[in-house]
């Protein structure tokens, strides 16, 4: 969804007005994507400031106030030299308005302005950054971060050229972005740049271009990007493209020196077609610079030998510091900013106003995944546990059968995979080895591939056909927490995309979205319970082993629950389905033995209270975790922990922070590394 369009015309003479016709147009070749408001910004005929116009709503009321905006001769008479950007917006932080449109301006003089397609996922982080150093922001896009910390660069280190001004600033974006740039200190330049979002640059010239002529500087340790299959694939009517093959042994600098030409930056080829079959696809990270009419492209990844590697250090770090604010621990973050993550995975997805839901990764394959044989959920611990917790609302959603599998065992198993199988793929680095290996296996079976990754740009991104970035930004503690409930609802919102047209189903989806508004205000109210939870911890953390019983749509929360405890404190703990009682774990139990139960007002509620009587009943004392204000439920027990109450498919999002909190209060408690359990990494990327 959403587009960029921009054009550069060196040594080729093109009036003003020829150039926002050229822009407009393009914007309506990517009206298809999807948007809700545009904007432009070129070069003013008086001076070298740069004018914008930004409108709410279609490409034609932009059209309409570009006409009312730029009247006069000096629009027509021609520019040798001259570059202009374009966007159409698909708005995610900040709702459709002027000021929220793109492009997005470094400061009133309007020195450098963006346009972007994407979402930076730690802008607050940098926007908090910014604002220590004075600058002020005027809209609530994640992209007025990157105008500006451009400009803080520039003002910096004046002897950076444009390029590489770009580059240090796209080292501290995290998230997806395409951009393009323009400076009224840099005119007749260009800086475009992508990771995760497509973005291309069409060539025109009057001579037919060598490939020669394209340098790309590659850092020197990385000469082999990586490519992206997917986006290669042509969109419409662009079957006569001639993608430029990338010249990877060049690293000198060769400018078309003096010859006329012309660039376009697109999202999509559709855009460019008319104009040049001639286009290179970005890869992440690349950097792609128009300077004197050359165009060059950059690698940045792994440039060990940057002369400016020392700026990007300390920059991130500081970046980084502010990240972790006043939390001890980025683990204890990352729990408390749920509230704020659950919302960046709906953002520009779930529509509350009109109660519909889009996942722009899995549009179009939405046809094919209705006519599957089955659902496949694959992952390893803390994501196979988001699978088990949705399973249930996806069969009743999509009615069609859905298995949930660790992508070990799967492996082992040698399991049959078909043609017609959708397999799904849930891992937050996105490169954990285990499913990226069944990723591969179930590929070369010719199943559909989905990815559900919180990591732009990852491996299982990348080899997966379609996918949703869960966007829950960047998480550092190894124990896995926002990114868990970031995935349960990525689920969740894919089950609700998956049942829309079916009429019969329509209460139970309404009823579902509902939910999910209240539910960041809810996560506030569950996080409240921290004291408690500390409390509780303080009678739990020299015990020897914790089990955590539940079932339905809160067993997920056992196992999740049980996992964290396990992580962080290294103390046994289990997730036990309480239907299994009396198939064996009903011997652990005496006065002794630490046990929570998760006993909500839910289908399965009559079978949990049997469950909590057994338990009761064999002198067990749990905590019970029980919806606010459930005095019957509560009398079972003398302590017990209250959530409020929401729709059955997501109480496991209200029920798994408790246990967050517990596990890591009982880890302080035992004097462990929150961050850094021993023995455990990040992202497993080790069979
Ligand atoms: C896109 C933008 C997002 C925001 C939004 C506004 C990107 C990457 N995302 O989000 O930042 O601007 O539009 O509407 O620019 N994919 C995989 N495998 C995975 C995950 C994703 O193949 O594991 C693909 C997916 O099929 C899609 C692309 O990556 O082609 C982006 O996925 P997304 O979930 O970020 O897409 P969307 O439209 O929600
Ligand atoms: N995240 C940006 C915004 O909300 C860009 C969205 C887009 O891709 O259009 O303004
Ligand atoms: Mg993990």
């Amino acid at each position: 969804m959403c587009g960029i369009f921009a054009y550069l015309n060196y040594l080729t003479p093109k009036s003003r007005h020829e150039v926002l016709d050229l822009l407009v147009n393009g914007l309506k070749r990517l009206e298809y994507r999807g948007y809700d408001s545009t904007g432009v910004a070129i070069d003013s005929s008086e001076n070298k400031d740069i004018v914008m116009v930004k409108r709410c709503g279609k490409v034609k009321v932009l059209e309409d106030a570009i006409a009312e905006h730029f009247s006069g001769h000096e629009f027509d008479a021609p520019v040798m030299t001259h570059v202009g950007i374009a966007h159409t917006r698909w708005a995610t932080h900040g709702v459709p308005c002027e000021t929220n449109s793109h492009p997005q301006r470094s400061d009133e003089g309007n020195s450098f302005v963006v346009v972007h397609n994407g979402i930076v996922t730690n802008y607050k982080d940098v926007k908090t950054f910014l604002e220590k150093r004075g600058y002020v922001f005027e809209s609530d896009t994640d992209t007025e971060v990157i105008a500006k910390l451009v400009h803080h660069l520039w003002k910096k280190h004046p002897g950076y050229s444009f390029r590489e001004l770009v580059e240090q600033v796209i080292q501290q974006l995290e998230g997806a972005f395409a951009i393009a740039i323009k400076s009224k200190h840099f005119p007749g330049e260009c800086v475009a740049s992508r990771r995760g979002s497509p973005l291309l640059v069409g060539i025109k010239t009057k001579t037919r271009l060598s490939t020669d002529h394209i340098p790309i500087l590659y850092g020197k340790d990385d000469k082999s990007p990586q490519t992206c299959e997917k986006e290669h694939r042509p969109h419409g009517q662009t079957r006569d493209l001639s993608v430029l093959p990338r010249n990877e042994s060049t690293s000198e600098f060769m400018p078309l020196e003096g010859k006329e030409v012309e660039y376009f930056f697109a999202s999509d080829a559709s855009a460019v077609i008319e104009h040049t079959n001639r286009v290179i696809y970005l890869e992440d990270d690349d950097v792609a610079a128009v300077r004197d009419g050359a165009l060059s492209i950059h690698r940045l990844k792994k440039c060990l030998d940057d002369p400016h590697a020392r700026e990007i250090t300390t920059l991130k770090m500081e970046i980084q510091q502010i990240m972790k604010g006043n939390y001890a621990y980025f683990m204890l973050k990352e729990i408390f900013e749920q509230p704020e993550s659950v919302v960046n995975t709906m953002r520009g997805r779930v529509r509350f106003d009109t109660k519909t839901v889009v996942l722009g990764g899995i549009k179009d394959f939405i046809p094919e995944i209705k006519r599957c044989r089955r659902l496949m959920l694959i992952g390893c611990g803390t994501s196979y546990h988001s699978a088990v917790a949705t399973r249930q609302l996806l069969e009743e959603l999509t009615e069609l059968p859905v298995m949930v599998e660790l992508a070990s065992d799967f492996l082992d198993r040698n399991t049959p995979i078909f043609r017609d199988d959708v397999c799904f793929f849930i891992s937050q680095s996105g490169e954990t080895a285990d499913s990226l290996m069944a990723l591969r296996y179930c590929k070369q079976r010719g199943a559909l591939i989905v990815g559900i990754t919180n990591t732009v740009g990852s491996s299982i991104c990348r080899e997966s056909h379609c996918g949703v970035h869960i966007n829950a930004g960047p998480e550092i503690g190894v124990a896995s927490t926002k990114a868990y409930t970031s995935q349960f609802i990525s689920l969740v919102m894919f089950a609700l995309v998956m049942s829309e047209d079916r009429l019969s189903l329509q209460q139970r989806r309404l009823e579902i979205i509902q939910a999910l508004f209240k539910l960041p205000d809810q996560i506030r109210l569950v996080l409240k319970l921290d004291n408690q939870v500390q409390e509780l911890a303080k009678d739990l953390y020299h015990h020897k082993s914790l089990l955590i019983m539940g079932r339905g749509y809160n067993f997920a929360t056992c196992l999740e629950g049980a996992l964290k405890v396990k992580e962080l404190t290294y103390m046994h703990s289990e997730g036990i389905m309480a239907g299994e009682l009396k198939h064996g774990p009903l011997a652990l139990i005496d006065d002794r033995m630490p046990v929570m139960m998760i006993v909500l007002r839910d289908p399965v509620y009559v079978k949990c209270i049997n469950a909590l009587q057994q338990v009761t009943s064999r002198k067990g004392c749990p905590i019970i975790v029980c919806e606010e204000g459930d005095e019957e439920t509560k009398s079972f027990s003398s302590r017990s922990l209250e959530i409020p109450r929401t729709v059955d498919c997501l109480q496991g999002i209200l029920t798994v922070i408790p246990m967050q909190l517990l596990s890591y209060h009982i880890a302080v408690l035992r004097g462990c590394d929150v961050d850094c359990p021993r023995n455990l990494a990040k992202s497993v990327t080790v069979e």
